[in-house]
Parts: C-alpha cells; structure tokens; sequence
C-alpha cells in the first residue's frame, strides 16, 4: 500500500515536472532531482529538460524509422530488394539537421557553463576545508572559524536526518551570493550539494570557487562526493540558510570553536 502511494507520487511529480516532495534532501526511491534552490540548480535542471525533450524525440523518430522499414520492407512484402545507395539530398538532410540539433544543444550548454564558473560579485566568503572525515568553514570576514562533525546515529535527535545531520551548519543568509572557496587539508575530498548545483573538488593546496544564491531560507544537504578513505560516507554538509536578521544574530552569537587547523597550528607553536 506504502508502494502504491509511493508510485503514484513519483507518477504524478513525472507529469508535473516537480518533485512530489518539496524537500533538500534525498527521498527514498527518488527519481530526479531535488528541487532548485539556486541560479544555479535552476539552471541545471532546465538544461536536464532541455535535454529530455531532444533526447526523447530523436529516440521516438529513429525508433519509429527502423520499426517502419522492418515491417515496410520485411522479405515476405518486399522480396527483391531496391539497389539504390546513395540520395544526395536526403544524405544532405541528415547531416544538416544533427548539426543544427548540436548547436542547439550547444548554446544554451556553454552559456549554464559560463555562468555556474564565474562568481558574480559576491557579497561574502565562505571556505570550506575537507578533512578525513569531517569539514571545516571559515567566515574570513567575520574571523569565524569551526568544525562540522556528521552526528551519530545513537545520538539523533527527531527531526535530524540520518547521515545528513551535523553539529555545526554552514550558515549562510538568505537572497545574497555568497562565493565558496573549496581546499582539502589531507586528500581528495568533494562538496557538493545537489539542491544547490554545487560540486567542488577539494584539492590540497589548491583553492578552487562556486557560489550560491538561496532565495528560500531552509536546510539544504549534501555529502563529500570523492571517495577519500573509509568514512568517506560520514561527512556530510549541511547548508543553512536563515534571514539576514538571523544571520547577524547567528555571526554574534557564534562561538568561536578553534577549527583542526588552529588546534594543529597551537600544537606546533607549542612545540617551537
Ligand atoms: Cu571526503
């Protein structure tokens, strides 16, 4: 019965070209992606449905071609077989329209690229630093710097997703574009969130850019996507965003958790 409902959901989001449900997160069984949050993700997913429509039709067309010619020209209706090879305007057609079909494909293609690489003037920092197995933000402007740990399952409080759920939130405000600076302390890490068509390799030494524009406030989930060693699967990011008010509030309420990275810089000056 669960089933059923399940499938009539997922028919009906297939129709309407929404998710039947309005979430950040992964749903079970999904198809699809999850709902745009920003500029970005919307851009994707138009691009996705671009991309379905012309995939679709040129499927139907050629399936509906060879279905024609296998039953048109099958031996029993049509014994002796036409000698012609070759029709120059036909061969001319079938050239031309691919290519125009490519360039279709193309434009929009490299204009989403253009546009998801090039951080428009944002108005604040966030770094993100991959660590084996866990992350850690900085707010360069606000000098706010701390962990984000993924938190057990035994210690789930209800309303917190499993293997989603962090200690401490990325929080960001609401309708600003924030750009995201991406590095890795150890190995190859990935941040991603899929609500917000971001997918950043976080390389050692290497700083690499996105950004986000969220106009909603909510919760907005992803996960390392770079397998970096055996907790790779317990790193996940959480992005919260709340109102400017909110954010404020947040900035001056924030504890200052000493990040790994100071943690590991005070051990060293220690030792000096
Ligand atoms: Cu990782």
């Amino acid at each position: 019965m669960r089933l059923a409902r399940f499938w009539m959901n997922q028919l009906i989001g297939w129709f309407l070209m929404t998710e039947p449900v309005l979430s950040s997160a992964p749903q079970a069984w999904q198809f699809g992606f999850q709902p745009a949050a920003s500029p970005m993700m919307e851009g994707i997913t138009h691009m996705h449905n671009l991309l379905l429509v012309v995939i679709s039709s040129i499927a139907l067309l050629v399936g509906g071609l060879l279905s024609y010619v296998m039953i048109r020209f099958r031996f029993s209706r049509n014994p002796v077989p036409n000698k012609m090879a070759h029709n120059t305007p036909l061969e001319v057609i079938w050239t031309i329209v691919p290519v125009l079909v490519l360039v279709a494909i193309g434009i929009p293609s490299l204009k989403l690229l253009f546009k998801l690489d090039k951080v428009q003037d944002a108005t604040m920092t966030v770094k993100a630093i991959g660590h084996q197995w866990y992350w850690s933000y900085e707010y360069p402007e606000n000098q706010i710097t701390y962990d984000s740990y993924m938190i057990d399952d035994k210690d789930l409080k209800p309303g917190q997703l499993r293997l989603l759920a962090v200690d401490h939130p990325i929080v960001v405000p609401i309708g600003i574009t924030v750009r995201i600076l991406v590095t890795s302390q150890d190995v190859l890490h990935s941040f991603a969130v899929p609500s917000l068509g971001i997918k950043k390799d976080a390389i050692p030494g290497r700083l690499n850019e996105t950004w986000l524009r969220i106009a909603k406030e909510g919760d907005y989930y992803g996960q390392c996507s770079e397998l970096c060693g055996t907790k790779h699967g317990f790193m996940p990011i959480h992005v919260k965003a709340v109102s400017q008010q909110d954010y404020e509030t947040w900035v001056q309420s924030k504890v200052l958790l000493p990040s790994s990275t100071q943690r590991q810089k005070g051990i060293e000056k220690g030792k000096a």
